[in-house]
């Protein structure tokens, strides 16, 4: 990682200085009268290095404060020619990218792995100009007009008296709001899913979510939605997982990305688009594309594959790229337009209003992450942090004594072609505040999306749907949840009844049946198993053939081989050991190749964190008690876990059956590749449904 001490900066080697350039002797002493003080006012160096450190802070944003950036590439396939003219679609065409994924609830120091929707914002920066597609991982929204968005954000927010809890979906207000506010009830449903805690921030799909409209070059026009598909498919944690991830490594989407970059594993997506007819009804098979609380399932309407992006380089300052990074909306370039979708077109104006309190502002574009790489030639002068030093003395249209530049787009002087607003037609209109009819149903995609799923992913909706509710104080607030679980799916409101200890109501409307979309399920498909991390338990007395051999395997199929041992230290063949048993925890494993069988230490130091209260179960007296809870958790987990020559006999020592799905015994030469085979299908799900 790019974070060690020795890695350089641009100051080694360089001599301090004040903010002014002024060489420095001493930055450890003020300036006082005598050893023993007082300190002068006259120390310009202390007050100024007190003063700037007073205002290091900046407002966090007030939603998706926590967040993780990289930079890339995108490349078009020239496959959107035909209905775009934006230039960085075309075939082979390269565009620098910044990305910022984050979580949307949560302050900027909460954990990575709470259950809650995730952002996907990426900013192209085009030969035309930067296109921001400002998307999250999930194809729907809590609500259909932009004016809800403070009661939403309001009601997952911390309760305003004490500010708890932080970074929770699990309490009244939110279902307070989402059982009143109905609409709600299909964005909840997908990350009441496994959805809402993905595994890595390269395992998740990213949607813009509205319906956007794309602009040929003779200005014909149709709706589109756009579609991020990750190279390594969809892939989730389970409950226990993000619970302990919360407090093991809270920075784990963040580490996992970062990691991943830096060992070369780049995270790839392919951007691909539904395309829709832009008529009059923008309604497609009964479903309304100006409705952001509906997507339109892929069996439906096929995701066409307009390019690819790649991930391949860290940020090198927080602060100045992932942190300043400034998204908006309305960034567009020539080729791609909105819609009247009423979300949208609140987010319009809200992206550059928060970012002048955010960024100080209105220069907030001239921040470096900001700068498009197209030319600029705007008019807009002055404000605070303006770094420009603009020439000339006629920053007004038309003029004359600037030669009356800078010219428009299109016209004759400038090459560049011009955005186009797309001339629509508004058919009379009254002006009301009111939403369509076809805006009313509010479950039928809920039930829809709930019923696509493999019976493992259900069977974690239900728990999380009772865990949430669980911990609701208000029995009002419950049942009225209850009474949409049953207008969605009576076995889910049944199943949710039963553990909140309520009776399970009937549905009290009729809900349209729409056809299963399969696509939105995990389960059943393989994917590339890149950057995924292996457990390689082994312990000092290990044969050091075998760890090479392992370790070699797992570089060469581009997985991350970490060393687990009872203490640190190096190994037979050499390697430093990277987790010792005390700092194992299973949430960091996808898999575990298990090559030895390592004692409990006689003289092993007390374990702080509890693990060595672990229970043996019977048979399991001369098993480490740290190796069979991580032995059970990972178990649990439905991880891969490949055992081999020693390491043969653990499973019966933890107290679990040898003989499971996910489970293999290899030689270690064929240890990797077992755990490849399983890594595909992200987990042996059918361990899951065995519970
Ligand atoms: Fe945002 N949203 N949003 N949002 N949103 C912000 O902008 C807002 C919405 C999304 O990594 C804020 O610069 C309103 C939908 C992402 O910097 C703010 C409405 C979608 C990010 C804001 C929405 C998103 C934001 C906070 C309803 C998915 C993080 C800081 C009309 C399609 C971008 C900022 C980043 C950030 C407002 C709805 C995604 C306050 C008013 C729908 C990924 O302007």
């Amino acid at each position: 990682m790019t974070t060690t001490p020795e890695s350089g900066t641009k100051q080694q080697g360089k001599t301090l200085t004040t903010s002014q350039g002024a060489p420095l002797r001493d930055t450890n002493h003020s300036l006082k009268a005598g050893p023993r003080g007082p300190v002068l006012l006259q120390d310009h160096h202390l007050r100024e290095k007190i003063t700037h450190f007073d205002h290091e802070r900046i407002p966090e944003r007030v939603v998706h404060a926590r967040g993780a950036g990289a930079h890339g590439t995108f490349v078009g396939y020239g496959t959107a020619e035909k209905l775009s003219c934006a230039a960085f679609l075309a075939d082979g065409v390269e565009t620098p990218v910044f990305v910022r994924f984050s979580t949307v609830a949560g302050s900027r120091g909460s954990a990575d792995t709470v259950r809650d929707t995730r952002g996907f914002a990426t900013k192209f920066y085009t030969s035309d100009g930067v296109f921001d597609l400002v998307g999250n991982n999930i194809p729907v929204f809590f609500i259909q007009d932009g004016i809800k968005f403070p009661d939403v954000v309001h009601s997952v927010k911390p309760h305003p008296d004490l500010e708890i809890p932080q970074a929770q979906s699990a309490h009244d207000t939110f279902w307070d709001f989402v059982s009143l506010h109905t609409e709600a009830q299909a964005h909840t449903m997908w990350v009441m899913s496994d959805r809402g805690i993905p595994r890595s921030y390269r395992t998740m799909e990213g949607f813009g979510v509205h319906t956007f409209r794309l602009v040929d070059a003779d200005g014909g026009t149709s709706l589109v939605k756009f579609h991020w598909k990750p190279k390594l498919g969809v892939h989730s944690l389970i409950w226990e997982e993000a619970l302990l991830t919360n407090g093991v490594d809270p920075d784990f989407h963040r580490r996992d990305l970062a990691a991943a970059i830096e060992s070369g594993a780049f995270p790839e997506w392919e951007l691909g688009i539904q395309v829709f007819p832009d008529n009059e009804e923008q309604m497609f098979e009964g479903i309304d594309l100006l409705d952001p609380t509906k997507f339109v399932p892929e069996e439906l309407a096929p995701v066409q594959p307009i390019g690819k992006m790649v991930l391949n380089r860290n940020p090198t300052n927080y602060f100045a790229e992932t942190e300043q990074v400034a998204f908006h909306p309305g960034h567009l370039v020539p080729g791609i337009d909105v819609t009247n979708d009423a979300l949208l077109q609140v987010r319009l104006f809200s992206y550059i209003d928060t970012q002048l309190t955010r960024l100080g502002g209105p220069n907030f574009s001239q921040i470096p992450i900001n700068r498009p790489h197209a030319d600029v030639n705007d008019m807009l002068r002055d404000g605070f942090h303006q770094d420009d030093v603009h020439e000339g003395i006629a920053p007004y249209h038309p003029n004359s004594l600037d030669g009356g530049c800078p010219f428009m787009a299109g016209a004759e002087g400038s090459a560049r072609m011009p955005f186009i607003d797309v001339p629509e037609h508004i058919a009379e209109a009254v002006k009301e505040r009111r939403n369509p009819a076809t805006f009313d149903d509010h479950y039928s995609q809920a039930r829809m999306f709930y019923r696509s799923l493999g019976a493992q992913e259900r069977l974690h909706v239900q728990q999380a749907y009772s865990f949430e509710l669980g911990k609701c104080a208000s029995e009002a607030v419950r049942a009225r949840q209850l009474q949409a679980l049953a207008n969605i799916d009576a076995d889910l409101c049944a199943a949710v009844a039963l553990g909140l200890g309520l009776p399970a109501p009937s549905a009290d409307r009729e809900v349209q049946e729409r056809e299963p979309s399969p696509a939105v399920s995990q389960v059943g498909a393989s994917w590339p198993v890149d950057g995924r991390v292996v457990g390689i338990v082994a312990d000092h007395a290990s044969d050091a053939a075998a760890i090479e051999t392992v370790v070699a395997e797992a570089h060469r199929n581009g997985l991350k081989p970490l060393l687990v041992a009872p203490t640190g230290g190096t190994l037979a063949d050499g390697s430093p050991v990277d987790r010792t048993f005390l700092t194992a925890r299973s949430i960091e494993f996808d898999a575990l190749v298990v090559l030895a069988v390592p004692a409990p230490a006689a003289d092993a130091v007390p374990d702080l964190d509890g693990k060595a209260g672990t229970p043996s179960p019977p048979g399991g007296e001369g098993l480490d008690p740290r190796l069979i809870l991580l032995l059970q958790e990972v178990y649990r987990q439905a991880k891969a876990i490949v055992l081999s020559g020693p390491g043969g006999s653990v499973m019966a020592g933890a107290g679990l059956p040898a003989e499971s799905p996910g489970v293999v015994a290899a030689e270690p030469a064929g240890a990797v590749e077992a755990a490849v085979g399983l890594l595909g299908t992200h987990r042996a799900w059918e361990r899951l449904a065995r519970r």
